[in-house]
This record gives C-alpha cells, sequence and structure tokens, in this order.
C-alpha cells in the first residue's frame, strides 16, 4: 500500500494528474491523515480559547492575545520528509513529522508564555512530548519562540486517536519579526541577503530588550 505514497503526494500539490484507482486511494489516505490533524488543532484551540475566556473574567487580564493555526502544506512535507532522509509515504509523516499541526499563540509579555505553557500542559489529557525553548537560549538569526510539542487525544466515531501537535507561543514583536523573517527566508532574488540577516538580526536584539523593559514597566505599575 506504502510503495506509491509520492503520487499521493504530488496530487495533493497538483503537480502530476493521474487517474489510476491506487493513486486515487493513497491520496484518501493522505486527505484523512490531514482530517485527523485538523481535528487535534481544533482541540488545542478549543483548550486556548477557554483559558483565555476564562482568564479574561475570572483574572485582571488576559494573557492570550491572539491564537492562529495552520496545517504544514504537502509539498512542504514531502519537503521536510526529503530534507531528513525520510520516507515519502503516509506512515512516515505520522512518525517523523511532529509539526504538521501547529498552533500559535500570542502574548503581550514574555512572562505570558510560561504561563500559557503551563495551564496547557497541566491538563491531564495533555502529553508534553518535547520543548525547545528558543527564548532562553535564541537562534543565531535572533530567532525567539518557545516550542512545544504536545500529544492529545481525538476521540472518533470508532476510536481515539493520540496526535501530536507543535504549540508555538510568543510575543507580539517576537511574531511580529518572525513574519518578516520568515518572508525573507522565501525570497530567493534579495540583494546581498547577508545585510539583510544582519539588520534582521540587529531587530531581534532591539525587540528582546523592548520586550524585556515593558515587562518590567508592567510589573513596576502592578499590572503583572
Ligand atoms: P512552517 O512554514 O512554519 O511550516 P524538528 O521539527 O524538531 O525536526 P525543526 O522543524 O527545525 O525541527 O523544528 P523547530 O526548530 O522547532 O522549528 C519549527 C518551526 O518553528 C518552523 O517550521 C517555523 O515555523 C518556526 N521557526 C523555527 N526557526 C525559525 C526561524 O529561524 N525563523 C522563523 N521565522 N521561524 C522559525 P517550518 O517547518 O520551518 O516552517
Amino acid at each position: 500500500m506504502e510503495k506509491d505514497i509520492k503520487r499521493a503526494f504530488l496530487a495533493q500539490i497538483n503537480i502530476p494528474e493521474d487517474t489510476s484507482k491506487i493513486f486515487a486511494d493513497y491520496a484518501k489516505q493522505f486527505e484523512e491523515l490531514m482530517m485527523i490533524y485538523q481535528c487535534a488543532i481544533q482541540e488545542v484551540t478549543t483548550k486556548l480559547e477557554i483559558l483565555s475566556q476564562e482568564m479574561s473574567v475570572r483574572h485582571r487580564r488576559n494573557p492570550i492575545e491572539s491564537i492562529k493555526y495552520r496545517i504544514k502544506k504537502p509539498q512542504s512535507i514531502a519537503e521536510k520528509l526529503i530534507r531528513n532522509g525520510k520516507d515519502i509515504t503516509i506512515a512516515s509523516v505520522s512518525e517523523n513529522l511532529n509539526d504538521v499541526a501547529g498552533v500559535r499563540v500570542i502574548c503581550s509579555f514574555i512572562d505570558d508564555i510560561y504561563t500559557v505553557a503551563n495551564m496547557l500542559t497541566r491538563q491531564d489529557d495533555v502529553k508534553l512530548i518535547a520543548v525547545k525553548d528558543y527564548i532562553k537560549s535564541p537562534k543565531p538569526n535572533g530567532y525567539r519562540s518557545y516550542h512545544m510539542i504536545i500529544e492529545i487525544p481525538v476521540f472518533f466515531s470508532d476510536v481515539k486517536q493520540s496526535v501530536k501537535v507543535e504549540v508555538q507561543i510568543r510575543t507580539i514583536a517576537m511574531d511580529f519579526w518572525a513574519s518578516l523573517e520568515h518572508q525573507v527566508k522565501y525570497k530567493h532574488d534579495i540583494p546581498n541577503p547577508d545585510a539583510i540577516a544582519a539588520r534582521l538580526k540587529k531587530c531581534a536584539d532591539v525587540i528582546s530588550a523592548t520586550d524585556e523593559e515593558m515587562q518590567n514597566i508592567a510589573q513596576q505599575i502592578e499590572l503583572l
């Protein structure tokens, strides 16, 4: 069943047309897998929305500014599997990729990031698989964000399935930076990319200092 999965991926990214039955079967399996990830995203965003609603009513302020989500595109799924030397099969997607389902939480202050991470991971149906703290250890390019891989149960008509979701938590300023840097990364006709990277790194440092100072001010006026 697995041997020609690549064609199903290609179908998803609309490269060659093929009408064979086997091709349709793989495409269907891929669609089902994406449905499972979509449902997992719904579970996690619902948890976060409930926390946000509760914090708005019961507490002085809500640490969650906004919630975004995305399913990784078939082309990016295939590219990442190839980059990591993994098989291009349906089974390989769930075995080797942790970030097909992605949820991003935007907070005002740095401390809010850790508050939200704790509120989510202490729920007893949330299993924490891995953490990457790019705030305490920023990437060399200046990228800052708190990443968690969590596993949550999704209840279908006949089965309970554990699904991995990548949760990225960052401040408004970190998100602003990451979205420009992401666009730069995928633009290949930039003259003098090293100079742009250096300017972005400078912005990341300014943003980090600003995030810290904003938090200090908020603490001093007892907002936090
Ligand atoms: P997209 O477009 O968001 O799908 P791993 O998954 O652990 O094997 P990986 O993928 O390097 O290894 O994990 P990591 O470092 O946790 O990064 C995962 C995601 O974080 C990326 O997904 C980006 O969304 C974001 N990210 C990480 N580093 C950077 C960075 O330097 N700049 C920006 N703008 N975002 C970053 P994808 O798959 O790269 O992209």
